[in-house]
C-alpha cells in the first residue's frame, strides 16, 4: 500500500458516506409526507376520489382506511357514452361477499342502479353510489368497518369482472 492511494479512497467513502445520508434523509421525508397525506388519524375523514371511465376502468384499485374512519368517497363517471350504455357505480361490499351471485343479483335491476333488491344481498353492502352517467358524480360517506380487506364492484352488467377494487381497512 502507498500513501498518496488512501487519501482519494478515504474521500471517496467520505462523499459516499454524505450521499447515503442525504438519501436516507430525503427518503424518511418522503415516507413523512406519505403518512400526513395517506394515513390521517381515525378521527380525520379520509376524502378519496375514484373515477371511472367508458373502457370499464376505476383509476384507484386499491385503497387504504383506518377501521373507524369516517371515508368520504367522491365518485366520478368521466366518460361520455350514454348513462344506458356505459354507466357506472360503486358499491362496497362486505367481507366474504359472493361478488359473481350479487353482480347477478344486481344485472337485473335497471330501475333500482342495478342494485340486488333482495334483503339478503342488501345486507352484504357497506355503501354504495347511485349508477352515473357520463361528467356525473356523487359523495357518499361511511364508516370504515373492522380490519379487512373489502372488494368494490360497479354492478352495470357485464362490468364487475374488471370493474373492481379493493378496500383494506387496518386496525392502526
Ligand atoms: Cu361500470
Amino acid at each position: 500500500m502507498n500513501q498518496p492511494m488512501k487519501h482519494p479512497i478515504s474521500l471517496m467513502t467520505a462523499a459516499a458516506l454524505a450521499l447515503g445520508t442525504a438519501l436516507s434523509t430525503a427518503e424518511e421525508a418522503q415516507t413523512a409526507t406519505k403518512t400526513e397525506a395517506g394515513a390521517a388519524t381515525k378521527s380525520e375523514a379520509l376524502k378519496i376520489t375514484i373515477t371511472g371511465n367508458d373502457l370499464m376502468q376505476y383509476d384507484i384499485k386499491t385503497f387504504e382506511a383506518k377501521a373507524g374512519q369516517t371515508i368520504e368517497l367522491t365518485f366520478k363517471n368521466i366518460g361520455v357514452l350514454p348513462k344506458e350504455a356505459m354507466g357506472h357505480n360503486v358499491v362496497v361490499l362486505k367481507a366474504g361477499t359472493d361478488i359473481p351471485k350479487f353482480a347477478m343479483a344486481g344485472a337485473t335491476q335497471r330501475e333500482g342502479d342495478f342494485l340486488p333488491a333482495e334483503q339478503e344481498f342488501k345486507d352484504q353492502m357497506i355503501a354504495h353510489t347511485k349508477i352515473l352517467g357520463p361528467g356525473e358524480s356523487e359523495t357518499i360517506t361511511f364508516t370504515a368497518p373492522g380490519a379487512g380487506t373489502y372488494d368494490y364492484i360497479c354492478t352495470f352488467p357485464g362490468h364487475f369482472g374488471v370493474m373492481r377494487g379493493t378496500m383494506v381497512v387496518k386496525d392502526k
